[in-house]
């Protein structure tokens, strides 16, 4: 029994690995601690939407190139040691202070297998260790080890504001990729680092990333995380469908799965929805908080009370297509008179549509397409004075889906 409970669990691990593949030329986001620490889930989300805002902040800043980032985005690998230990033991060439900063870096090295300078990484760590008076988060060799400082400022728990915090990931990052500390003004790698995102790459930092040798091959990304072929949601961080788009396949997505799809937490600011889908976006994590269904598009989640605020999300499709016809079309009414047969419809503005009527023997006897771009009424008039009486059907077909009315000619 043991024994088979055993290798379940290493299935378990197996799967998990493949499915959280490391790609080649990539950052990698470690959040360790020492063994007589815990991890904290909160921090663990900060820290991946730190990662999310910086590869967006790149992409804007570096002309829409980023470096790549994993899934998950953030890996977990405990420390072996206590906290003292990574404080007190000695071996690097700084002194005590830094003691902290090449344990720590020296650990996730070993258990990554990874080297100083990676040809394939870059790799910030995040430590749940406090670090001694007179210490700084730092870089060296294609790493940054930041501590609790850093993760209690991502949490919101420092006097300064979150993004300032965003803001040492870039900077501290750019160190990984060979841009030195300097003060030319507005530069992320000077101490406008603190007004994140309200800051940029000077040209010789923008040199550096994209022209050092060490660097090639890394920034080859652009933003958003690839486009599932099918897709039936897409989310944008600005109103109108503008900004940055992340599209998602139906399934229930808590804050992380989310994320991993690309999409930065409280970013969400408009929708485009497939016909015959229902998308649920709630403002905490979890499917918790004020919530709000769409089965069409939304230009502006500010009147929703979400704009800036989704934190998780659920997407169904409908089973039945008539079910998301019904839902995107409506027929408010068909009636029938000595002339005409008039279809009252009300759309969504989505597609085109096409109605075809058919005898009771389901022969067809007429077909009317109809482009209509705009939302809302639209009265459809059917020339019936060739038409015996009797009973018919109409279809109304939109993208091989179907809504079939009976009708009586009298
Ligand atoms: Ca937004
Ligand atoms: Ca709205
Ligand atoms: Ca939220
Ligand atoms: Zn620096
Ligand atoms: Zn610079």
């Amino acid at each position: 029994m043991h024994k088979l409970i055993y290798s379940v669990v290493c299935l378990l691990i197996i799967a998990y690995g493949v499915v959280g593949a490391v790609r080649d030329k990539s950052v990698r986001v470690i959040y360790t601690k020492p063994t007589d620490k815990s991890y904290n889930y909160q921090a663990l989300k900060e820290i991946t939407n730190a990662a999310l805002h910086v590869h967006y902040w790149y992409y804007e800043k570096l002309g829409n190139k980023t470096f790549r980032l994993n899934t998950p985005i953030v890996e977990q690998v405990p420390g072996e040691q206590n906290e003292r230990w990574y404080i007190n033991t000695s071996g690097n060439p700084w002194g005590y202070i830094w003691n902290w900063w090449s344990n720590t870096r020296k650990e996730v090295r070993s258990k990554l297998g990874t080297q100083d300078w990676d040809m394939n990484y870059r790799i910030p760590i995040y430590t749940h260790v406090a670090k001694p008076q007179g210490a700084s988060g730092a870089a060296n060799y294609g790493y940054f080890v930041v501590d609790d400082k850093d993760i209690e400022g991502l949490l919101g728990q420092t006097n300064e504001p979150v993004p300032r915090w965003w803001g040492g990931f870039a900077h501290e990052l750019g160190h990984c990729f060979t841009c030195p500390d300097h003060s030319v003004s507005g530069c992320l790698m000077s101490a406008a680092m603190y007004r994140f995102p309200n800051c940029t790459f000077c040209n010789a930092c923008k040199d550096d990333v994209l022209r050092d040798s060490k660097n090639r091959g890394f920034f080859t990304d652009t933003c958003g995380f690839g486009e599932p072929e099918n897709a039936v949601v897409w989310i944008y961080t600005e109103k109108d469908q503008k900004g940055y788009k992340t599209a998602f396949v139906p399934g229930t997505y808590h804050c992380l799965d989310m994320m991993h799809r690309g999409l930065i937490n409280n970013e969400a600011s408009s929708i485009k929805v497939a016909q015959g889908c229902k998308v649920t976006l709630y403002k905490n994590d979890s499917l918790a908080g004020t919530s709000k269904s769409f089965t069409t598009d939304d230009n502006d989640l500010a009147n929703d009370n979400l704009n800036n605020n989704v934190s998780s999300l659920k997407i169904e499709k409908s089973s039945s297509i008539a079910f998301g016809l019904q839902q995107s079309i409506g027929i408010k009414h068909i009636v029938t008179t000595k002339d005409y047969i008039r279809i009252l419809l009300h759309l969504d503005g989505m597609r085109n549509l096409d109605i075809s009527l058919f005898s009771s023997k389901g022969v067809l006897i007429k077909k009317v397409s109809v482009s209509n771009t705009d939302k809302g009424e639209r009265l459809v008039r059917i020339n019936r004075q060739s038409y015996s009486p009797g009973v018919y059907f109409c279809d109304i077909m939109r993208d091989n889906s179907h809504l079939v009315r009976r009708i009586i000619l009298r």
